[in-house]
């Protein structure tokens, strides 16, 4: 057997398996492809560091990136596969049984299928051996083994595009359409015009839902209609409770202006965003449901199967404004932020309390469960670090004048920025002016106008919250509760 038609067998037969378990996924729930839950398994497992470096170089596209990447690994394999095949189909087969195999275990392993998710994997190991085989047998391609190997091609698109659609079948955006307005009871106070300075380069003091930074473990976006959630309160509690959708947007529903931040934001990072977020009080819910004593923990749990712990003091703060939240920005939950509902903590770093597709509230102790990132090596408690960043100049860019505006953000939920001090060539401190004040639980903007003389200059910034705790110099990774150190950036002015 030529050595190409050997390759391209095993890629084939590789192609056909996937395809297979994918459409049987599209019958069975989209978490059992195989190839997605060997890549949600995948991200499961990966350290932290890599995880951290993949969000830091590839953004919002890490998931494309890492699907790509599984892409060219199995189809490396699957050409080694073929090539040890000229002589006995059975390196193949063997090789297509393994695949299945970890097919099998990942699919196992998702907290988010059932039992008949296996079905996916399984379709895939006799796929792809039996296509293998057939392959084999039938071959070379110049010969009659052509039209075969035109027949497997065809067909694994074709059932890998009707799995997609049939996954595609739970209509996320006619169910966000039917929930239409969430008007609320009581309105977040407007956004004074003067609380951001866009026109010099800070973002715009609300975000949109467009541009909110995202980030999940979710390789696809978990798809749950309104109609179909429901959300379940137990644990250490006096009554369970199982609220549907319905329920709780009956309730006075409340809007709150919250800043949210990712406990991976590095200094200077973007990992930050403010939305007008409506819900329903997290307070009243578990006032409701009636949290023992001993408790101190709130468990969240992810239709995904991700899970956050929250401290209970926090959440029952009624100054907090802790929230389930539905609706963001005037409407219903984008799905990548969590429709039909998450929970928003104020104050707290996203890891440990911004559960989105949220299903589930535990009411338990530290002691007694462990969240997603905690078995990862992050920490327990994750309070947000007051942070400041500079968004103009932009680093290593040139100025033209000696007239040069510096602006940027700060945060420090849920205790807010007192004061932005900034300092040039290690000079002394000066103050910046702060943007108006919205609330404490959201950023604040600052800017400051500097008088330069040409050449390059260093520009290092920090915040004061209003407790009078000054961000420390001292840098810190995030991992493990959050990244500290003053951003500083070099610019020329000429
Ligand atoms: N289900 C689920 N919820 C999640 C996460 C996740 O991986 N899965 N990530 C959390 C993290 S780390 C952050 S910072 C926020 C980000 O929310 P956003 O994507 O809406 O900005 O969501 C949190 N909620
Ligand atoms: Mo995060």
């Amino acid at each position: 057997m030529k050595r190409w038609t050997a390759a391209l067998i095993g890629v084939l037969a590789v192609a056909a398996a996937l395809a297979a378990g994918h459409l049987v996924a599209g019958l069975v729930g989209t978490g059992a492809s195989p190839y997605l839950a060997v890549g949600n398994t995948a991200i499961d497992f990966t350290p932290s560091f890599l995880k951290d470096f993949a969000v830091r170089t590839f953004g919002t596209y890490d998931k494309l990136v890492l699907l790509l990447g599984m892409a060219l690994v199995i189809a490396g394999l699957a050409v080694l596969a073929g090539l040890l095949s000229r002589r006995s189909p059975l390196p193949g087969t063997v090789f297509a049984v393994v695949l299945g195999l970890v097919g099998v275990g990942a699919v196992l392993y998702r907290p988010d299928t059932d039992a008949l998710g296996v079905l996916a994997p399984i379709a895939s190991l006799a796929v792809g051996v039996a296509v293998f085989r057939w392959l084999h047998r039938t071959g070379p391609l110049d010969g009659p083994g052509r039209r075969n190997f035109l027949l497997v091609a065809g067909a694994a698109v074709l059932a890998a595009g009707a799995g997609r659609l049939l996954g595609d079948r739970v209509d996320v955006e006619e169910s966000r359409r039917a929930v239409g307005d969430l008007t609320p009871r009581t309105k977040a106070p407007a956004i004074p015009v003067d609380a951001d300075f866009q026109g010099e380069g800070t973002p715009s003091f609300i975000t949109s839902n467009a541009d909110f930074y995202r980030v999940d473990t979710a390789l696809t976006v978990p798809r749950v209609r309104a109609e179909d959630w429901s959300l379940r309160v137990h644990g250490l509690v006096d009554r369970e409770l199982n609220l549907r959708f319905e329920d709780l947007r009956r309730r006075d529903l409340v809007e709150r202006t919250i800043t949210m931040t990712c406990v991976s934001n590095e200094v200077g990072g973007p990992y930050t965003s403010t939305a007008n977020f409506v819900g329903v009080p997290l307070r009243d819910v578990l006032l409701e449901a009636g949290v023992k004593p001993g408790a101190d923990q709130l468990f969240s749990t992810s239709v995904d199967g991700w899970t956050a712990g929250s401290p209970i003091d926090v959440v029952l703060e009624e100054e907090r404004g802790a929230l389930i939240a539905l609706g963001m920005n005037g409407e219903p939950l984008p799905p990548e932020h969590g429709f039909p509902a998450r929970l928003v903590v104020p104050g707290l770093y996203g890891y440990v309390s911004a559960t989105k597709w949220v299903v589930d509230l535990e009411i338990t102790t530290f002691a007694a469960k462990k969240a997603y990132w905690l078995n990862r090596g992050w920490g327990e408690r994750g309070p947000i670090k007051p942070m400041s960043r500079i968004d103009r100049p932009l680093g290593l860019s040139t100025v033209k004048g000696s007239k040069v505006v510096v602006t940027g953000v700060a945060w420090a939920q849920p205790v807010g920025v007192a004061k932005v001090e900034l300092r040039v060539d290690g000079g002394p401190w000066q103050q910046t002016t702060l943007a108006a004040h919205v609330n404490a639980v959201t950023w604040r903007m600052w800017r400051i106008a500097l008088d330069l003389p040409n050449g390059g200059h260093t520009v290092e910034v920090r915040a004061t919250d209003k407790n009078g705790f000054t961000q420390p110099q001292e840098r810190v990774e995030p991992i493990p509760d959050g990244a500290t150190g003053w951003h500083s950036i070099f610019f020329t002015v000429e």
